[in-house]
Formats: C-alpha cells, sequence, structure tokens
C-alpha cells in the first residue's frame, strides 16, 4: 500500500470519528463583527441593529461579538459599501436606494407609488423577486441577508407648505444619491440635490437646502423638526433597508456561523418592521406636538403629482431590465389580487 492511500486511509478514519463530533459542537470561531449604520442609536434602525447584536451572542455562546457603530461613524452608506466590499468592514444597514450604482436593480424599489401599503412591500421583498435582487448583490462583493422597513417617505421644508405641485418650484430639497431620486423631484420642479444622509441635518440647519424626504420615524428620530417648519403628507415611495455583509468575510465563515448570522437577521428583520409600524402610527402626532405644521395634499393634487412622477417609470424599466419591471408588476399585482 502506497504512503498516499495510507495517509487517505488514515484521514478518512479521523473524519469518520470526527463527524459524529461535528454534529452537536458547532463550528464557531470567535468573531469581531463591526456593523454600522447612519441613523442615531435611539433610531428604529438603531434599536434593530441592538436587537441583531444581542441575538447573534446569544446564539454563538458569546463567541461572536457585534460592535454596533451608529450615526455614519463608520461613514456614510455608501463609505460603508465600499468598506464591505474590500473586506475592511463586517456588516451595515443601508438603504437599497444608495447601493443603486453598485447594483442597478436595487433601483427598481424607488419606483414612485410601487406599493400602495406595507403588506404588499413585505410580500414582494420577501418573496422571489425580492430575493432575485438581493443576491445581484454577489457579483460585487456584498451579500444581502434581510429587507428591513425604511418606511414610506413624506416630504419637509422651511419655505412654504407644498399644498400643490407649483409650491415645490424651485424648493431646493435633499435627495438620496440617486438617480431616480434625483429625476423624481426634477420632474415635479424641485431643485434635487443630492446629498448623503450623514450630511443632511447640518445640510438643513445652514439652510445649504430647503427641504428633504424621508419616514416620519427619520423626520422624528434625526430631530429634523427643529429645522424645518412645514410637513407635506405625500407617501411617494416606500424605502427598504438591506443588512448586507461582506462577501469577502462572509465566505470564511463556517455554516453554523452564516446561520447563526441568517437566523438572527430574521428576527431583527421581523422585530424592526413591528416597531418601525408602532412608531410610525403615532410618529406624525408627535411631529405636530413639536411644531411642525402639517398639511395632506388634495385627492386631485395627489394625483397630478402621481401621474408627473409615472413619466419616470420608462426609464426605470430600462434602468434595471424590462424582465425585472415585468416580474416585480405582476409579484405586485398578485399581491393585489390576493
Ligand atoms: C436617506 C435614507 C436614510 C438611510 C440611512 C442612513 O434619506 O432614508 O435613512 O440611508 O441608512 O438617506
Amino acid at each position: 500500500m502506497s504512503i498516499f492511500r495510507r495517509t487517505l486511509i488514515a484521514a478518512t478514519a479521523a473524519a469518520a470519528l470526527a463527524a459524529p463530533f461535528a454534529s452537536f459542537a458547532q463550528d464557531i470561531k470567535p468573531r469581531m463583527i463591526r456593523f454600522g449604520y447612519g441613523l442615531n442609536e435611539q433610531s428604529n434602525q438603531g434599536r434593530a441593529v441592538k436587537l441583531f447584536a444581542q441575538e447573534v451572542e446569544k446564539a454563538s455562546g458569546g463567541k461572536m461579538k457585534v460592535r454596533a457603530i451608529g450615526a455614519a461613524a463608520l461613514g456614510s452608506d455608501v463609505q460603508m459599501q465600499q468598506a464591505l466590499i474590500g473586506g475592511a468592514q463586517e456588516m451595515m444597514v443601508g438603504s437599497t436606494a444608495t447601493l443603486v450604482g453598485i447594483t442597478k436593480e436595487m433601483a427598481i424599489w424607488d419606483t414612485p407609488f410601487l406599493f400602495n401599503n406595507v403588506q404588499e412591500a413585505d410580500a414582494v421583498l420577501d418573496g422571489p423577486v425580492g430575493q432575485k435582487v438581493m443576491d445581484k448583490l454577489q457579483e460585487k462583493g456584498l451579500v444581502g441577508l434581510v429587507y428591513w422597513e425604511n418606511g414610506f417617505r413624506n416630504l419637509t421644508n422651511n419655505k412654504q407648505p407644498v399644498a400643490k405641485l407649483e409650491d415645490l418650484n424651485g424648493i431646493k430639497l435633499r435627495v438620496m444619491q440617486n438617480n431616480v431620486f434625483i429625476d423624481s423631484f426634477k420632474t415635479l420642479g424641485a431643485n434635487a440635490v443630492p446629498l448623503p444622509f450623514s450630511e443632511l441635518f447640518t445640510a438643513l440647519e445652514t439652510k445649504t437646502v430647503d427641504g428633504q424626504e424621508n419616514p416620519y420615524n427619520t423626520i422624528l428620530s434625526s430631530k429634523f423638526y427643529e429645522v424645518q417648519k412645514y410637513l407635506t403628507v405625500t407617501n411617494h415611495v416606500y424605502s427598504p433597508w438591506i443588512v448586507t455583509v461582506s462577501k469577502k468575510w462572509w465566505d470564511g465563515l463556517s455554516k453554523d456561523e452564516q446561520k447563526i448570522l441568517m437566523d438572527a437577521a430574521r428576527k431583527s428583520r421581523d422585530f424592526e418592521r413591528q416597531d418601525t409600524r408602532a412608531e410610525a402610527a403615532k410618529a406624525l402626532a408627535d411631529l405636530k406636538a413639536k411644531g411642525m405644521q402639517v398639511n395632506e395634499l388634495s385627492p386631485a393634487e395627489a394625483n397630478r403629482m402621481r401621474e408627473k412622477l409615472g413619466a419616470i417609470n420608462a426609464s426605470i424599466s430600462a434602468n434595471v431590465g424590462e424582465g425585472l419591471w415585468k416580474d416585480v408588476q405582476a409579484e405586485v399585482a398578485k399581491v393585489r389580487a390576493g
């Protein structure tokens, strides 16, 4: 028998002995996970990252530790995405909208008025098409785990109440660094200025921009009510957040470690959506109490806005691919049909 064969047999025997052991001892190494996010600790984003960290530590018997770093202390969404791709940071949560420069298909979620309610959003994002878009990230060095809810976006500004389309004329409006958002607000007549979220409060405070758009939760947790007078209920688009992992780092994890992260991500998603919805339900009243002047659009004006924004659908479809556009429309139609 050759030495090679003998070694092989010995190795096989050793593996056979090790196998039953592996079935009850999980393959988990001590890991330090830097998890960055852009909002502050007191936000819905901060609360859900905290829950994720607790779940990972619990499930790994304290071996995997999550260092949650909020308030964009590790950089803006775009900067953190690059750190994940390069392997300098392990995890983050941020807007799908800020990923469009990396994975163009993500722009599908920026389609104005794509979802009418959160049930539609959950069904499509958690369904096969949502997964397909998320999996596209892998080619670019990122692994998407789950979508969280940022929420329906509403408009604030410091110039005047926006009651009709024309009121947006000339308003300097900060938008996310994303072509669909830039096009949307240009189409509506605003002067759209792309800026990272981490620079937004200061830009509003110093009047570099007049307004911005974000869900009630963020307007509250980021204290935009201190620097913004008018809020218009537009619900012009539903924004998801997405939890992503550095693929470079993820590929070096054991199956057990990956499962711990995936399970914790799903738990955090369910918690985050509930928490966000509960907060959103009372946030508008809180914002009024803080002194914001709130108005709703008349149905006629809301329709005008909707029609105007419909004009950019063709370019979104061309950018993400007509196949994906149709798949998403079909999924939405399916959910609506019940
Ligand atoms: C925005 C988004 C932000 C997110 C967050 C920093 O306006 O809505 O909430 O990017 O992760 O930039």
